[in-house]
């Protein structure tokens, strides 16, 4: 073994005799799971695994993942997973031309290695807490009995057809039912695609549609906030229209009443039929796992399409050392699983690393803006994961909703989405965390599969800077180009923020357009992932993001192209052109802003063509795509060429008018004083 190897191998060995050889507080690891967990039922207990005793190693286990990959990252694969047949080649990438394979030659089953193993360790450990709308209805679901869901749920598709490679949508509300069946696809080798639940019918169509889904799982309804969402019809409207769709699985959630097709089976009747046990299927690293629609500047959302291994092992290795988790912890991401957070984050790292894991079905300020805190009392969580536009909305909400509760399980505070601003920043560090918790600000992509920059692993494990994820994962090499692509060296530049090296985690494709996967990611910049981004280095080599370089909105952490919400309000007959810009936003980060001009002849007032076109994006993208603001406009600022100058209208949108600039070379320079008339009017 080379020296790089063993050194790797004796740091990651020392992390985990460590860590099974605790002896770990009973109540956080069995039925039933602990109520609360003060920390001081940690005292006495050493952690080897504590990242500060890895202080020294850390810049050059760094440097290492960076200049011998293979040996980093086939330790690590070879230790942390449970192969079925042992690779034999670690990696082999090309960033020019976008084909990347990882851990070549080897298979193995993202299911059991994430259920099974830890199953036959420790049965009756708790792998999912599952928080049910109403605070308490809370439901415990050990490694056992998420097996046997697995399993069920995996004869199921199979009875019904399913094989390895077939697409199955799923369509659910956050519950274990829906972790397991991501699992049961997983375990056969059916690859899965979760359509976040609030999307409209027709965002689920056209989704269903581009991936050919052959298979549909949803539930009767969704809970949410006290009110329920009627899935299972939205679900009948989507797939109307898809030949591609032979079932239809409904589960359920509330037990109302939803009628049945012949197309369709309840799914817990269809799981009580079949056995139990199901042999999972070996499968080559690079089989595909999954794939995420995200939204892009251009076009259509995109299918992001992960794979076995390296997804798997890059999921579970971020969250254990960027998140502290040790085992026995409760540990509680609240982000949906119809995002790559609650993949990445509520489902494959954590379970991989056989952690129990809080699977939240509710939202933040349900019954009120004491919710999650008063959740992590009753829980004892110790690793809390969440959005900023979440933090900020509490924060307004008052400090007294968070004092009510006992937060000293707490230790490690995570967010992701979009920046975390100062202010959200010391609220979430000094009121949420009293001051000693570590905040860690994580910055990465659903083309990442995992966290890419962080605070953690760090070297000493010092307070983070505000607004900054700051240091690069193992393996990860930032750059930053000008836009002719030009390197940025050196500490206090900002540019476009890339990525040099391959990494196990990356995106393999664009489902069925390896084409448009080159032209956004590794065109742009020849040798390079670019991630859409614009981030600065400061003095101390440290990362900020500094937002979107591209036409991408982030409202409330939701990636929204700009030129899918054109096109959807294009289809109103009375809109003659539409031009939508993202704007600061207190509480969402961003909000979107539309000008909209009409055909000539409308009748109906502004107030009215507004009203329908707000319910046209409702209908075919989903109640969060909504604009906040859209305004009739008599023409759009454009260059003599004829493109539109969305710089301009984000400035106007922005209310800094008087840094609109030259537009004298527009094609109509007068219409800029029109559109900030009609802005000004309405605020
Ligand atoms: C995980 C996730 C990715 C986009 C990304 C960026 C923004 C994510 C951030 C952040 C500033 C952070 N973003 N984390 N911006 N600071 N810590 O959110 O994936 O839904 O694909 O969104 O979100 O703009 O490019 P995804």
């Amino acid at each position: 073994m080379s020296s790089v190897s063993m050194r790797v191998a004796r740091w990651l060995t020392n992390q985990w005799r460590g860590a099974s050889a605790l002896t770990l507080p009973q109540q956080s690891l069995h039925r039933p799971p602990p109520l609360s967990r003060p920390l001081s039922s940690r005292a006495g207990v050493s952690y080897p695994l504590q990242l500060s005793s890895v202080s020294e190693s850390h810049a050059s286990l760094y440097e290492e993942s960076l200049k011998h990959p293979e040996q980093f990252w086939g330790d690590l694969a070879s230790r942390r997973l449970r192969w079925t047949k042992k690779f034999d080649q670690v990696m082999d990438c090309d960033m020019r031309n976008g084909q990347f394979k990882w851990f070549l030659g080897g298979s193995l089953n993202v299911s059991e290695n994430c259920v099974d193993r830890h199953a036959e360790e420790d049965p009756d450990r708790v792998a999912i807490i599952w928080e049910r709308d109403e605070p308490g209805d809370t439901q415990f679901i050990t490694y056992s009995q998420l097996l046997e869901s697995t399993s069920r749920i995996a004869n199921v598709l199979k009875r019904e057809g399913v094989k390895k490679g077939d697409i199955v949508a799923i369509y659910m509300p956050a519950s274990p039912l829906l972790a397991a069946t991501m699992l049961a696809c997983a375990r056969i080798g059916a690859i899965h695609s979760v359509v976040f639940a609030g999307f409209s019918a027709e965002a689920l169509k056209s989704r269903i549609l581009d991936a050919s889904a052959s298979v549909v799982v949803t539930a009767d309804e969704a809970v949410r906030g006290g009110k329920t969402i009627p899935l299972k019809s939205i679900v009948d409207e989507a797939v109307g229209g898809c030949q591609c769709v032979q079932r239809v699985l409904v589960s359920q959630r509330t037990g109302a009443h939803v009628p049945m097709t012949p197309r369709d089976l309840q799914l817990e009747q269809a799981m009580s039929e079949v056995s139990d046990s199901c042999a999972p299927e070996p499968l080559d690293s690079e089989d595909p796992l999954f794939m995420l629609y995200t939204s892009g500047s251009t076009g259509k959302p995109k299918g992001i399409l992960h794979t076995q291994a390296g997804y798997l092992l890059y999921a579970s290795i971020t969250q254990q050392y960027v998140f502290d988790y040790r085992p026995g912890d409760v540990y509680a991401c609240v982000a949906d699983i119809g995002w790559i957070t609650g993949h990445s984050y509520v489902v494959y790292g954590p379970l991989c690393n056989g952690a129990t894991t809080v699977l939240f079905e509710s939202i933040p300020t349900y019954p009120d803006p004491g919710r999650y805190w008063e959740m992590v009392e009753r829980l004892g969580v110790r690793q809390f994961y969440g959005a900023p536009t979440a933090l900020r909305l509490l924060l307004k909400a008052g400090d007294h909703h968070v004092h009510k509760y006992d937060r000293s399980s707490l230790a490690t505070l995570g967010c992701v989405g979009e920046p975390l601003n100062d202010e959200a920043w010391v609220w979430y560090h000094s009121v949420v965390g009293e001051g000693r918790c570590t905040v860690v600000d994580t910055w990465w992509q659903t083309e990442t599969g995992g966290i890419s920059i962080a605070p953690r692993p760090s070297p000493d494990d010092s307070t983070p800077k505000p607004g900054f994820p700051m240091r690069p994962f193992f393996g990860i090499q930032p750059v930053l180009v000008d836009d002719q692509g030009n390197e940025l060296h050196g500490p206090n530049v900002s540019g476009n923020l890339c990525i040099r090296h391959p990494w196990p985690g990356m995106a393999r494709s664009i489902y069925g357009d390896h084409g448009r996967f080159m032209d956004t990611y590794y065109r742009p910049y020849p040798g390079l992932y670019f991630s859409g981004d614009g981030a600065r280095r400061d003095g101390e080599g440290h990362y900020q993001i500094t937002g979107r370089v591209d036409d991408v909105i982030n409202v409330k952490g939701h990636r929204i192209g700009t030129a899918e919400l054109e096109s959807c309000l294009d289809h109103d007959p009375r809109v003659a052109e539409t031009a939508v810009v993202g704007f600061p936003h207190d509480i969402h980060g961003e909000g979107i802003y539309g000008y909209v001009i009409l055909k000539d002849g409308v009748c109906e007032s502004d107030e009215e063509v507004i009203k329908g076109l707000r319910n046209i994006v409702r209908m075919q993208i989903g109640g969060f795509a909504v604009p906040e603001i859209l305004m009739i406009v008599p023409g759009l600022p454009k260059t003599r060429s004829g493109k539109i100058m969305r710089r301009i209208l984000r400035k106007i949108a922005a209310d800094r008018h008087d840094e609109l600039g030259d537009v004298s070379t527009l094609a109509d320079p007068s219409v800029v004083e029109k559109i900030v008339q009609g802005h000004t009017k309405r605020n």
